[in-house]
């Protein structure tokens, strides 16, 4: 091939139309993607027809949060440098170019943040692992702040062209409802590996109309009739449901969901078919399907389908494989996550998927009965119960495996959500504690702390094998690189404060601690605490104004369910607190607030690395894992958090000097909730009730919306059918208050708080996603790294 800067010239030219001196940064990163997709295509082949010949698995999931792919993929590929000089060369800089693109945020949080991890590290180790999703027209919404309140706004990402999915339009299938046939096409996207020529695959599916137009009724009279149907098919795919650890009863989510399975499935049989004959019943030999949460479920009333009715396997042979394909994870405890679908739906839009539930429902009651069950718990554990087909517990019925994504929560779903299917299967139960990779949240997003690493542990060789970090703990105690620890931090934070003027227009001092709460906003993440101890910090300044206090800044980065208004009206109450706050000359650089607006992957990359204090305050019991705690702590942050999810196993790696643990614990919240009076504590904790008092006095302006005093009513007032204080905010406020103060004070000795942060980085690494693939893929998988050189 010839040389990258002169390939881009040519790649540039043909997307402009015009020189690339005159071309803008977008066009040239269309240019580089054009150039990169040309040096792998031909590796990419040869990984998918390795793969499709073994066994394999098959990552389901409705979500995929990839961020932006170019910088991945270059570093993945050992392409930075060149890249840097071939862009140069024309006159641009890499930065710029990389800034242009879009982020593919096909994803809410968390769980669709995991599975884009989970292709990073399967292609990295080799492993015959392919994704499959939807391709969203439209990914999670735009956020913007207009006088504090969140709006929404449409993502079209891939309007301008996406050079990184391929459409493999001789591939497509046809997926059937009863009320609409609709065309399934895929987008491949290829999912390069670090220091490996293997590429695995993420395939999108893109709904479209049997033809284009309806040409009958397009002549005829009926010509809107034509359009509507056509917008019908493409509703399908175009928008991804903007909420996180909640469930939306929605036919077109179901619909969503059915398709992409549905396609999938015909795809993984076809490709069984060619590879290993008709005998179906060996399906399971070579194929096994991981669901991420219940959204893809019905791929087993659906594979049950394919091999009833297209294959004539009986009931008892089609059952024997599904028990022997899926596999499930649980990633939420929350009720209102659960997903049960009202029987009519089904009745409506896929009949025969009904019925096969029914029967896969009624066997199951058989089953049990059998074993001498009680019919209250077969009626409770049973797939269909008053009118609803219960996902979750079809899953646990049909799954080899069951696992949960921290230690803790595994627990928890064995004993608690789940325990009555746990004590009939236990041995299908195991935990598989998420993790991170350090490919993009460390080695990409923060090279100054790369580097340092790669000197001392003497290699690269921690890039894909973290333990080694392991080895370099013992610099705790140099002073020297200790001191270059700081330097680094404080390097990152000159970066970051420049990148937030840039972006919010705020001036931030280097100097503060940057005290971090990016996630998902929802009560039980409990923002609103970190709110009131921020609210309570200001009345304490401005009572104490010569107060020799740490610097600090607050920052936020958080959206909102459209539709979850209390989650809203916390956001309003932090933009609130940042006017109040940020205004106050008095208050001056001693505290700022700031909100970084949008909050998504690409930001988060710019916020981690510049980070002291890693915020994990969920109320114990409520956040299945979180995978934010890691990515803070592998760039040195320290951890400010809960005994909850992963944060448990994070202080048992790193100690508890080394993380700053509070509040009530899982085992303790029953008991607390007996007595709970939050009124009480209101009137006696100090400084509480003048800090609640502000939502409300006129202190904080809610324009007039009455949402300051419904977040007050949610933490003093039972509404009847949940306690007061549900996710015991007030409870925990005192605990927090203490900690996060002697955080601050402790930030005074630099050199203290530097070992601190080596010791949380050097520990880092069973939090790698490599690890947890590694887990998956010898424990629940059985696969075998199939490299292709
Ligand atoms: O999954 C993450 C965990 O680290 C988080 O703790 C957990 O909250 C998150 C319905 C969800 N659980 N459930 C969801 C997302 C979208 C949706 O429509 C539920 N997300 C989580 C990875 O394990």
């Amino acid at each position: 091939m010839t040389n990258l800067t002169e390939r881009l010239g040519a790649q540039v030219r043909t997307v402009a139309g015009r020189t690339p001196e005159n071309s803008t940064d977008y066009e040239f990163w269309t240019g580089l993607s054009a150039a990169l997709i040309e040096q792998i295509a031909d590796r990419w082949e040869k990984t998918t027809q390795a793969y499709a010949a073994g066994r394999q698995q098959h990552y389901f999931s409705a979500e995929f949060l990839m961020g932006r792919a170019m910088l991945n993929n270059l570093t993945n590929l050992g392409m930075v440098d060149e890249a840097k000089k071939a862009v140069s060369a024309f006159g641009k800089n890499l930065t710029d170019v990389l800034e242009s693109e879009h982020d593919a945020a096909l994803g809410n949080g968390g769980l669709g943040r995991l599975a884009a991890c989970f292709l990073d590290s399967c292609a990295t180790q080799d492993l015959p692992v392919t994704g499959y999703g939807i391709l969203y027209r439209y990914g999670l919404f735009k956020q913007s702040f207009s006088n504090g309140f969140q709006c929404e706004h449409p993502d079209p990402w891939m309007e301008e062209g996406y050079p990184f999915v391929i459409r493999r339009e001789e591939q497509q299938r046809i997926v059937q409802f009863d009320d609409l046939t609709v065309r399934a096409i895929p987008y491949d996207m290829p999912i390069t590996g670090y220091g490996t020529d293997n590429v695995g695959t993420l395939r999108l599916w893109k709904s479209e109309p049997m033809e284009e137009f309806d040409y009958d009724a397009f002549n005829s009279q009926r010509f809107t009739d034509a359009i509507v149907e056509r917008e019908r098919v493409n509703d399908l795919c175009r928008v991804l449901y903007p909420n996180d650890t909640t469930y939306e009863g929605k036919v077109l989510r179901v619909r969503q969901q059915y398709f992409f399975v549905s396609a999938s499935l015909q795809s993984m049989v076809d490709n069984f078919i060619a590879h290993h004959g008709e005998d179906l019943t060996e399906f399971a030999a070579y194929n096994s399907i991981q669901l991420n949460d219940t959204h893809p479920v019905l791929a087993i009333p659906e594979l049950m389908r394919i091999l009833l009715d297209e294959h004539d396997l009986s009931w008892e042979d089609a059952w024997n494989v599904v028990t022997n394909t899926f596999a499930y994870t649980n990633h939420t405890v929350l009720a209102e996550a659960l997903e049960t679908w009202e029987y009519s739906i089904f009745d409506k839009i896929f009949s025969r998927v009904l019925e096969i539930i029914k029967e896969i429902d009624r066997r199951f009651r058989l089953e049990l009965a059998e074993e001498g069950f009680d019919q209250g718990k077969i009626d409770y554990m049973a797939p269909i119960q008053s009118g609803r087909i219960h996902m979750a517990w079809t899953a646990c019925y049909a799954a080899y495996s069951i696992n949960g994504v921290a230690a803790l929560h595994t627990e928890i779903i064995k004993h608690d959500t789940l325990h009555d299917w746990y004590e009939i299967w236990p041995e299908k139960f195991n935990n598989k504690t998420n993790g991170v990779t350090p490919r993009r949240w460390l080695q990409q997003c923060n090279p100054r702390l790369a580097k340092l690493l790669t000197r001392l542990v003497g290699s690269d060789a921690w890039v894909t094998d973290l333990d080694q970090l392991k080895t370099i703990e013992s610099y705790v105690s140099d002073d020297s690189v200790m001191q270059e620890l700081l330097e680094i931090k404080h390097a990152n934070k000159i970066d970051f404060a420049a990148w937030i003027k840039d972006r919010e227009g705020i001036d931030i001092s280097p100097d503060a601690i940057f005290d971090v709460q990016i996630k998902r906003l929802h009560e039980y993440k409990r923002q609103l605490m970190n709110a009131l101890y921020l609210l309570d910090l200001y009345f304490r300044i401005k009572d104490n104004p010569n107060w020799d206090l740490t610097p600090r800044v607050a920052i936020f980065g958080a959206k909102a369910a459209p539709g979850y208004v209390r989650a809203k009206a916390i956001i309003k109450l932090i933009n609130e607190i940042a006017r109040l706050v940020n205004n106050d000359d008095e208050v001056g650089d001693k505290l700022k607030v700031v909100f970084v607006e949008n909050y998504n992957v690409s930001p988060a990359e710019h916020i981690i690395p510049a980070a002291d204090i890693s915020e994990q305050i969920s109320t114990a019991g409520k956040e299945a894992s979180g995978t934010g705690n890691m990515k803070f702590m592998m760039n040195g942050a320290l951890t400010l958090g809960t005994l909850d999810g992963a944060n448990v196993e994070i202080v048992e790696a790193v100690g508890h000097d080394n993380a700053y643990i509070f509040g009530a614990k899982v085992e303790e919240l029953p008991a607390l909730r007996e007595n709970y009076d939050p009124r009480y504590l209101y009137e006696t904790v100090p400084g509480l009730k003048r800090t609640l008092d502000a939502l409300t006095d006129g202190t904080l302006d809610d324009g007039n919306t009455g949402m300051f005093h419904d977040l007050i009513r949610s933490l003093l007032e039972s509404p009847g059918y949940e306690p007061a204080d549900l996710y015991y905010v007030l409870g925990d406020f005192d605990a927090y208050r203490t900690a996060r103060d002697q955080m601050a004070e402790d930030y005074r000795d630099q050199l203290a708080w530097a070992r601190m942060c080596w010791i949380n980085i050097t520990n880092s690494g069973r939090f790698s996603s490599d690890r947890t693939i590694a887990d998956y893929s010898r424990d629940v998988w059985k696969l075998d790294a199939t490299p292709i050189s």
